[in-house]
Order: structure tokens, then C-alpha cells, then sequence
């Protein structure tokens, strides 16, 4: 059998990495063999040691020497780079005998999902193993402002990368029973979603209707939000359920 392959996927802080490696850990806690790779060149303090790293192959700081780049630069250059030496990684991955492939993507969203390389860099890791985890961070999704925001970018990375998509409220663990009450029925109700954005300002009519979040829905943003705490160990479970359904139609991994 082939390894199944997840992507975590989110703005900068969101939690990818911490969530990365905490899926490892569960995983191999089940019985379940499992790998991290970053796949961000940049990053400068990893609090795991990925088992396939593209700094291996691509360091920002020797980009930005040796093309005389700006960090801003150096990340695009790096993105591009990276998908030059995509067939060498995927040869190192392929090379671990294991059931689940976890990718840390870069830090900043727009590097993984606005390149076009990313697609190729997925299509030639993952064919079609891949399932996009994306992250909502509480900090932005806590307002209805911030959820309808964040719902927008994971329309958006959809659109970019179409690969079966699973949505996950990172850090459940900052989220109070409260607030995720209030959550949960935005991801599920767009009408008490587009009130609650008229309770927090009255210039949400002007900028957002129902249709507008219904249009939303019709790509399937948001819908069956799963909390998930790297802290807690909350909704890990999930992930993987979801994982096996789209992949394996809900069949465990052979142990
Ligand atoms: N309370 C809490 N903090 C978290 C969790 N996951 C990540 N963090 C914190 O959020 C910050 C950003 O996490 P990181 O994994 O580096 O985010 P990334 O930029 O998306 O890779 C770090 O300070 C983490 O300790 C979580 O599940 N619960
Ligand atoms: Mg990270």
C-alpha cells in the first residue's frame, strides 16, 4: 500500500509544525508508522526533527547569498527551487517504508498555495495520496469577521490546489466551549454566520450577503470544522479518520 500523504496548511502561526509533529506522535502511539518532511526552506527553528527535510537540499540564507535576494525574494526562488529538486525528495520519501507521510508546508501560505510550483511539488510527492489539511487559526477565527476571512483563504487554497480538503480549527485547546459553540454554527449555518457579522459591524451588508457565503459553502469552506489541539491531543482521531474515509473509504491501516 501506498502512504497516505497529509499537508497541513495555514497562515503563518497557525500551528502547522507543532500539529505535524503531534500527528507523528499519535500516529506511531496507534501503531502506525509515520514520517514528518518540511517543506519549508525557511524555517529557521524547527521544535521536531523532520525526518525529510528540503533544507537538505534548499537553505533560504545560501538562496538569498547566491542569487543576492531579499528574504521576500529568496522564498519565491525557494518555492521554485524546491520543485526543481522535487524528484530527489520524492525518491527520499518513497525510500521509508511507513503508512502516513506528514508535510509541513512553509510558513507563510501564500509561498505554498499562490506558487505555481506547489502543484507539481504535490502531484509529484503525493499523486493521489494527498489530502490538504487546512488550519484556521482561533487568533482570526474567534470574530465573524476573522472566520468569514479565514473561510476565504481556504476557499482560495482549494481553488489553488484542487486535492480532497479537510478543514481543522487549530489550537482547540485556546478555544472556550463558548466560543467554539459560536463557531460551529457558523461552519454550518451561513445565516447565523452572516448575523453574526452584522452584530459586529453594521458595514457587513455592504460588504458580504448570504449568497456571497453561500457561494462559499458551494466549495465546501468550513464545512465540518474540526477542532484539533497539538496540546491536548483533541481531534488528532479525527484527522485521521477523515484521512482513512477519503483515502482507504474509512478502512484502518493494516498494522
Ligand atoms: N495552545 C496551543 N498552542 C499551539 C498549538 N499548536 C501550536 N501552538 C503554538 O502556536 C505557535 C505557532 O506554532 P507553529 O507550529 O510554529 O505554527 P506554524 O507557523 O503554522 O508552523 C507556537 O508558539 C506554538 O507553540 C496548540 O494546539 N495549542
Ligand atoms: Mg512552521
Amino acid at each position: 500500500m501506498p502512504a497516505n500523504h497529509l499537508y497541513l496548511v495555514g497562515t503563518a502561526g497557525c500551528g502547522k509544525s507543532t500539529l505535524t509533529n503531534a500527528v507523528q506522535v499519535w500516529l506511531r502511539n496507534q501503531g502506525y508508522d509515520a514520517i514528518t518532511v518540511n517543506l519549508d526552506p525557511g524555517a529557521d527553528s524547527l521544535l521536531y526533527a523532520p525526518d525529510v527535510d528540503v533544507r537538505d537540499w534548499i537553505k533560504l540564507s545560501e538562496v538569498m547569498e547566491q542569487y543576492g535576494l531579499g528574504p521576500n525574494g529568496a522564498q519565491i526562488a525557494a518555492a521554485d527551487l524546491l520543485a526543481l529538486n522535487i524528484k530527489e525528495i520524492s525518491q527520499v520519501i518513497n525510500g521509508f517504508d511507513t503508512d502516513y507521510v506528514l508535510i509541513d508546508t512553509p510558513g507563510q501560505v501564500e509561498l505554498f498555495a499562490f506558487r505555481q510550483s506547489s502543484r507539481v511539488v504535490i502531484d509529484e510527492l503525493s499523486g493521489d495520496a494527498a489530502v490538504l489539511a487546512y488550519l484556521f487559526d482561533p487568533a482570526l477565527a474567534r470574530t465573524a469577521n476573522g472566520f468569514v476571512s479565514s473561510l476565504m483563504l481556504s476557499a482560495t487554497v482549494q481553488f489553488r490546489l484542487p486535492f480532497p480538503m479537510i478543514t481543522v480549527l487549530a489550537k482547540s485547546d485556546t478555544v472556550s466551549d463558548a466560543d467554539w459553540k459560536r463557531i460551529e454554527s457558523w461552519s454550518g449555518d451561513y445565516y447565523s454566520l452572516f448575523n453574526a457579522l452584522l452584530d459586529e459591524s453594521v458595514d457587513a451588508q455592504t460588504q458580504v450577503n448570504v449568497e456571497f457565503l453561500q457561494a462559499l459553502e458551494t466549495v465546501g469552506a468550513g464545512h465540518g470544522l474540526i477542532p484539533v489541539s497539538a496540546d491536548s491531543g483533541e481531534g488528532i482521531e479525527d484527522i485521521y479518520a477523515m484521512v482513512q474515509l477519503i483515502l482507504e473509504a474509512g478502512e484502518d491501516v493494516d498494522r
